[in-house]
């Protein structure tokens, strides 16, 4: 399809949303004006009930579906993103038929503000949360969540896996969904000798919220290849009732569904079946370079990828040696490609369905990872591999098999599905709808994305336009002269090797220029209240 078809299909895909958004049941319509005239009043009142209620099924029947796909810890080290060793094909698949975003950021490289920008529509450093274990609705008690919006405009929501951050004594947003939200571990192992003895790993009790201290619990190990099939672990289970899910809605065509499907790999453990580990020659893997961190760095930015130590056989400080740096990027992508055959058994159930023609699918990552670049691992920074994130939005109109370079953040995908489905974003919405770039590729939205990393009293919010990254770190609050600065340019130095900021303080003044049009950042939220 041509550049210019594809615009013309979103333009009367837009056009046709509006209509039947015209027809959502709060208008008269010319036969309640007559019968308005003729009928007696009860007769009035059950006539304008059973318009309403046609009305209502009308306006549902021609809504778009939603599935978006929330993969956890992938980075876009994906086939589709010019990566030849990777095996991806589902994901490629899925870009094939929509657009590449290869200029995506999240807004905090962890699970949980990363997902909380997602669903709704805040920064980290508005909602003020950069933990893993703060619920968002002690910041904002009433915010109306992606799934709720969609709720209240007729949708069914529902939610597999891991969409909120579940775990670290964070919990889940019964709220957001129609039907109760669906459970997976996103540690999970099918060999009893990658467990703890007894009881549970350090990973599995956070995650699982038990209180106490888990560091003196046994550490599980960081991989595991078995000879098991896919639903032996929980993107398997995951797909299984997404396809369920999908029958079930094929049935129940007046009423859209958002359907949110939270694949849990290639998060750490890296588990997967046998199957998937046997698609690689681990000897054929290059170790990443640079090793060591951008020169010039203030040396509290680096990860020390205290994640990575609490499983088994890791060191508690220093380096990987080559063996376990060579296992670990084999396990990563072993688990990617054993979640996107689970993506790939969706896809066909969509397909199977009939459903795909009137679904907006997206593929959304949570924050990339350190795979051993700048000698790190794990995500928790500012850095490029850490904040670019894979997106990928397949919906109808949308030009089949596009890529943008146009920058894009997760906030901005809250706006973006509101308009695609013709509903009124909420209200002090932060981010961007980025409509104009699925209608048009070479469109842009922003000219920079913004996120943030806390380091001790620190924050880091970190500026990232086409070229640059500036990372402004210091307490929030405290003046900008206390800042220490980090400045990275991608066209001179795309492998983010030397920190520039002292040498260029022209660059620097330009984008904190950028940087201050955004409000000063909130401390983290500190609260025993449980909403
Ligand atoms: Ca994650």
């Amino acid at each position: 399809m041509t550049a210019a078809v594809g615009v013309r299909r979103v333009a009367s895909i837009s056009y046709a949303l509006w209509e039947t958004a015209s027809m959502k049941p709060h208008g008269k319509t010319p036969a309640m004006k007559t019968s308005f005239s003729v009928l007696p009043w009860p007769r009035v009142l059950l006539a304008i009930v059973l318009a309403f209620l046609a009305g209502d099924r009308a306006w549902a029947a021609k809504r778009p579906h939603v599935l978006l796909i929330c993969v956890d810890d992938l980075k876009p080290l994906l086939g589709c993103y010019g990566h030849a060793t990777v095996k991806s094909p589902h994901i490629d698949r899925l870009a094939a038929r929509g657009m590449v975003f290869e200029a995506a950021y999240c807004n905090q490289a962890v699970c949980a503000p990363s997902r909380n920008a997602l669903l709704t529509g805040l920064r980290p450093q508005t909602l003020g949360i950069y933990d893993l274990g703060t619920n968002f609705r002690q910041a904002v008690p009433r915010a109306v969540t992606l799934p709720q919006q969609f709720q209240r405009h007729g949708y069914r929501t529902e939610a597999l896996g891991k969409i909120f951050h579940v775990g670290h004594g964070n919990h889940e947003d019964p709220a957001s969904w129609s039907v109760p939200h669906w459970k997976a571990n996103v540690v999970a192992y099918a060999l009893p000798e990658s467990r703890a003895p007894a009881g549970l790993t350090r990973e599995e009790a956070l995650f699982s919220n038990q209180r106490g201290n888990t560091s003196n619990l046994p550490r599980g190990a960081a991989w595991e290849a078995a000879d098991a099939p896919d639903n032996a672990y929980p993107d398997g289970r995951i797909a299984e009732e997404a396809i369920r899910r999908l029958h079930k809605a094929k049935d129940q065509a007046d009423e859209p569904f958002f359907l949110a499907v939270g694949f849990v790999k290639p998060h750490l453990p890296f588990c997967a079946p046998q199957k998937y580990w046997d698609l690689y020659d681990p000897a054929k893997f290059e170790l990443p370079t640079p090793a060591v961190p951008p020169q010039g760095a203030p040396n509290f930015a680096p990860t020390g990828w205290g994640e990575l130590r609490q499983y088994r056989d890791m060191p508690q400080s220093g380096p990987l040696n080559e063996a376990q740096a060579r296992r670990l990027i084999h396990g990563y992508h072993a688990a990617v490609s054993y979640m996107d055959a689970q993506l790939g058994r969706v896809l066909d159930a969509l397909d199977e369905t009939g459903l795909a023609e009137r679904t907006i699918v997206v593929l959304w990552g949570d924050h990339g990872w350190h795979l051993g670049d700048h000698g790190m691992w794990c995500k928790h920074t500012n850095y490029e591999q850490a904040a670019r994130i894979p997106l990928i939005v397949a919906a109808p109109g949308v030009e089949a098999g596009s890529k943008t370079r146009a920058l894009v953040e997760t906030v901005d995908l809250y706006p973006t599905l509101c308009e695609l489905a013709g509903l009124p974003a909420s209200p002090g919405l932060e981010g961007t709808s980025f409509v104009p770039v699925l209608h048009d590729p070479a469109a842009t939205t922003k000219e920079s994305v913004i996120h943030v990393y806390p380091r001790g009293q620190r924050l880091g919010r970190a500026i990232r336009t086409a070229r640059h990254r500036l990372i402004e770190w210091k307490r929030p609050g405290a003046a900008a002269d206390a800042a220490v600065l980090e400045l990275y340019d991608y066209h001179a130095d795309p492998q983010e090797t030397q920190n520039l900021a002292d040498q260029q303080p022209q660059v620097v003044a330009q984008l904190r220029t950028l940087l201050d049009q955004h409000p000063e950042a909130k401390p983290q939220l500190r609260t025993s209240k449980k909403p």
